[in-house]
C-alpha cells in the first residue's frame, strides 16, 4: 500500500531532519495526527495547551538548536491561535514551519464551519512563503520549499492542507510531464563573506579608530571567540544587545552588558565616549543609546543585507556570516597598543558590577527582585538555558544575569511579547533533556499563559533526563513594566484597576499539579531556595514575592523621564512613598564607595 499525503509529509519532514513537532489537534487536521501517530518512530508530537505555546516552542527550539521548528493547528481557530508565537519567529528571525489543517477542499468558498482565509490571514507572517494543498502532486514541492526557504531565509513558512487531502493517495514523485515540479530536500547553509576590497575597508576604519566599540547581538552567537580576538587587538569594549546575551561570558572584564533601556551604565558609556562602532549580528532598535550620528564611524557585519546600515549610519557595511568575516578581518587588524580606552571600559564594568550588587542587597518590601537574579546568577548550573519573560523579568536577566560560556539564553527580542518564558524553556528541555533550563516569569505572564503550560510540563517531565526545569515567578501583583512605563514616559501614576494582578497562590499550585512549588518572601532565604530548586528532583516553581516598587532604572535617566516621573508620583500615585524609597536606594548605590574601588 502506497502513502497518504498525510504519512508522505511525515516522511518527508523526516528527511528534512525534523525530529520533533509542537501542536494540538482538531479535525481539521485529523488525517496528519493519524500519520504522525504512525510516524511516532521518527517524528515526536509534543502537545501544548495552546496553539501559541505551539509556536513559541517551535520558536525556541529554532532559537536554541539552530534547526528549523515545526508547529501544528487544526483550522480556523487553531489556526489563528498559532499567529502571535509566529509573529515572534518571524521578528527574530527563526525558522519555523507552521502545518495547519483547512476545510475540505469541497466545502471551501461554502461559508463552510471554521472555513477561514487562511492564506490570507497568514500572507503577513508568512510572506515568504505560504501555500495551501490543492492536489496531492504538488505536495513534495511544497514540504521542500516550506523547509528550504524558512532556514535559508531564517523565516515563518506555512502550508495548509485541506483535510480531505490529508487522506489521498501521495504522489511521491510526479510524473515527468509539463506543469510538474520535481523538487529535493537537501539544503546546507552557506558560509558567506565579504569582497577582500570591503574587509580592507572596514579594517581601515577600526585600525583609524582609538577608542573603539563593538555591539553584538544574536546574529554572533557563533562568534564567541572570534568577538574576543577583536575586542582584544582593537582594545574594545563589547555590549550585548539582549537576543546576543549569550554571545560573551560576562566573566571578561571587558564586556559591559547589556544595552538600552534594559542596559547596564559602562554600555551607555561605551556608546557615548566611542569613536568608532563595530555592530555584529545586531539590529537593537533604540538610536539613543547608540553614538550620536557624526560622533563614531561605523561598520556593521550582518547575515541579511536588508538589516545593514538602519540603525546607526555605517560607513562600511558587510554582508556575511559573522565568525567568517570577523576570521578574515583578523589579519587585517592592527593590535592596538594603547590600552586606554579599554582600561577605561574595564573600570566602568569593574565598578557596575559592584553597583549591581549592592543594590541588589538593598532591602525591599519583601524581595527585591535583583537579589532574586543575583542570587540566581552565581547558581547557574554550566550550561544552563534560560529563557525570559516580556515584563520586569527581562531588565533584571538582562544586567544581573553573569552569563558563563557554553549557556544558551532567548527571550522575545524584537515582539518583546509576553508568554514565551515557559514555552521557551519546555522546547530547550525537549532538545536538550540533561540540561537545567529556567524561565524568569512575571505574576501577569504566569496568569496569560504559563499556568497553563505548567500542565505541559507536568505531563512530559519524566521523559527528560535530568528532569530539572525552574519556573521563577516575580509574583508582585503587578504588570510591572508596563505600571513603570506610564509613570516615566507619560508621567501617569499608577492605573490600578488596569494594573493590579489578581492574587494567585503560585507554588501551591505547582504542588497540586505535581510539580514541587517553593515560596520565598525574605531576602536571606532567597539563595536557599534556589539551592532547593536546583537540586529538587522535579520541575520547580519557584514563586518570589516581589516588591514592585523597585524601579528597573534605566542606565540613563533623562531629565525629562525625571520629571514626568515625579508628575506622576505628584499625581497621587498609590505607590509613591515606597517608590520613592527604592528609586533613592537604587541610583545612591552609584555614587557609594565599594569595595575594591
Ligand atoms: C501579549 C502582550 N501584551 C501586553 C504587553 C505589554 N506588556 C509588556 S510587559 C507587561 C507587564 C508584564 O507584567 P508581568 O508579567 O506581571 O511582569 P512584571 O513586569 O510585573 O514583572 C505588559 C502588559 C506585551 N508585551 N505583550
Ligand atoms: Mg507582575
Amino acid at each position: 500500500m502506497g502513502l497518504t499525503v498525510a504519512e508522505f509529509l511525515m516522511k518527508r519532514l523526516s528527511q528534512w531532519g525534523v525530529k520533533r513537532i509542537f501542536g494540538y489537534p482538531g479535525d481539521g487536521i485529523n488525517g496528519i495526527m493519524g500519520a504522525l501517530d504512525r510516524a511516532s518512530d521518527e517524528i515526536e508530537f509534543v502537545q501544548v495547551r495552546h496553539e501559541e505555546m505551539a509556536a513559541f516552542m517551535a520558536c525556541g527550539h529554532a532559537k536554541f538548536t539552530g534547526e528549523v521548528g515545526v508547529c501544528l493547528a487544526t483550522s480556523g481557530p487553531g489556526a489563528i491561535h498559532l499567529l502571535n508565537g509566529l509573529y515572534d519567529a518571524k521578528l527574530d528571525h527563526q525558522p519555523v514551519v507552521a502545518i495547519v489543517g483547512q476545510q475540505a477542499l469541497t466545502a471551501l468558498g461554502g461559508n463552510y464551519q471554521q472555513e477561514v482565509d487562511l492564506v490570507s490571514l497568514f500572507k503577513d507572517v508568512a510572506h515568504e512563503y505560504v501555500q495551501m494543498v490543492s492536489t496531492p502532486a504538488q505536495v513534495r514541492h511544497l514540504i521542500d520549499r516550506a523547509v528550504r526557504i524558512a532556514k535559508a531565509e531564517r523565516t515563518v513558512t506555512c502550508l495548509i492542507f485541506p483535510n480531505d487531502i490529508q487522506d489521498l493517495d501521495a504522489v511521491e514523485e510526479p510524473e515527468r510531464a509539463h506543469g510538474t515540479i520535481h523538487s529535493s530536500w537537501e539544503y546546507t547553509a552557506p558560509i558567506v563573506v565579504p569582497a577582500p576590497a570591503d574587509l580592507q575597508r572596514a579594517a581601515d576604519v577600526l585600525n583609524a579608530g582609538e577608542k573603539v566599540a563593538i555591539l553584538v547581538g544574536a546574529g554572533a552567537l557563533g562568534a564567541t571567540d572570534e568577538v574576543i580576538e577583536i575586542a582584544d587587538l582593537l582594545g574594545a569594549g563589547v555590549a550585548k544587545a539582549l537576543l546576543g546575551k549569550a554571545a560573551l561570558p560576562d566573566d571578561l572584564p571587558f564586556v559591559t552588558g547589556s544595552i538600552g533601556l534594559l542596559g547596564t551604565k559602562p554600555s551607555w558609556e561605551l556608546m557615548t565616549g566611542c569613536d568608532t562602532l563595530l555592530m555584529i549580528g545586531t539590529s537593537f532598535p533604540y538610536s539613543e543609546f547608540l553614538p550620536e550620528e557624526g560622533q563614531a564611524r561605523g561598520v556593521q557585519i550582518d547575515i541579511d543585507a536588508r538589516m545593514l546600515g538602519i540603525r546607526y549610519p555605517t560607513e562600511v557595511n558587510l554582508v556575511g556570516d559573522s565568525a567568517t568575516t570577523l576570521r578574515q578581518l583578523i589579519p587585517l587588524l592592527e593590535k592596538k597598543d594603547d590600552r586606554s580606552w579599554q582600561d577605561e571600559v574595564v573600570e566602568n564594568v569593574t565598578r557596575w558590577w559592584q553597583v549591581l550588587e549592592a543594590r541588589a542587597m538593598n532591602s525591599a518590601n519583601p524581595l527585591n527582585p535583583q537579589r532574586v537574579f543575583w542570587e540566581l546568577s552565581s547558581r547557574l548550573p554550566d550550561n544552563a538555558i534560560l529563557a525570559a519573560d516580556s515584563g520586569s523579568a527581562a531588565n533584571w536577566y538582562a544586567r544581573d544575569i553573569k552569563m558563563r560560556r557554553g549557556m544558551k539564553a532567548s527571550l522575545s527580542g524584537t515582539l518583546a511579547t509576553m508568554g514565551p518564558g515557559v514555552p521557551y524553556v519546555i522546547a530547550a528541555k525537549f532538545a536538550y533533556p540533561d540540561r537545567v533550563a529556567i524561565a524568569m516569569v512575571g505574576d501577569g505572564a504566569m496568569q496569560m499563559n504559563g499556568l497553563n503550560e505548567l500542565l505541559t510540563i507536568g505531563k512530559y517531565w519524566k521523559t527528560w533526563s535530568d528532569p530539572r526545569l525552574i519556573v521563577l515567578v516575580l509574583h508582585n501583583g503587578d504588570l510591572n513594566q508596563v505600571t513603570w512605563e506610564q509613570r516615566a514616559m507619560e508621567g501617569d501614576p499608577k492605573f490600578e484597576s488596569a494594573q493590579d494582578v489578581p492574587h494567585f497562590p503560585y507554588a501551591r499550585f505547582a504542588d497540586l499539579v505535581g510539580l514541587k512549588g517553593i515560596r520565598v518572601d525574605a531576602p536571606d532565604d532567597v539563595g536557599a531556595a534556589w539551592d532547593e530548586a536546583l537540586s529538587a528532583d522535579r520541575p520547580v516553581v519557584l514563586e518570589a514575592i516581589t516588591d514592585p516598587d523597585v524601579p528597573p532604572l534605566p542606565p540613563h535617566v533623562t531629565l525629562e523621564e525625571a520629571k514626568l516621573l515625579m508628575f506622576a508620583l505628584a499625581k497621587g500615585d498609590p505607590d509613591a512613598r515606597g517608590i520613592i524609597t527604592q528609586g533613592l536606594k537604587g541610583k545612591i548605590q552609584e555614587f557609594l564607595p565599594h569595595k575594591d574601588s
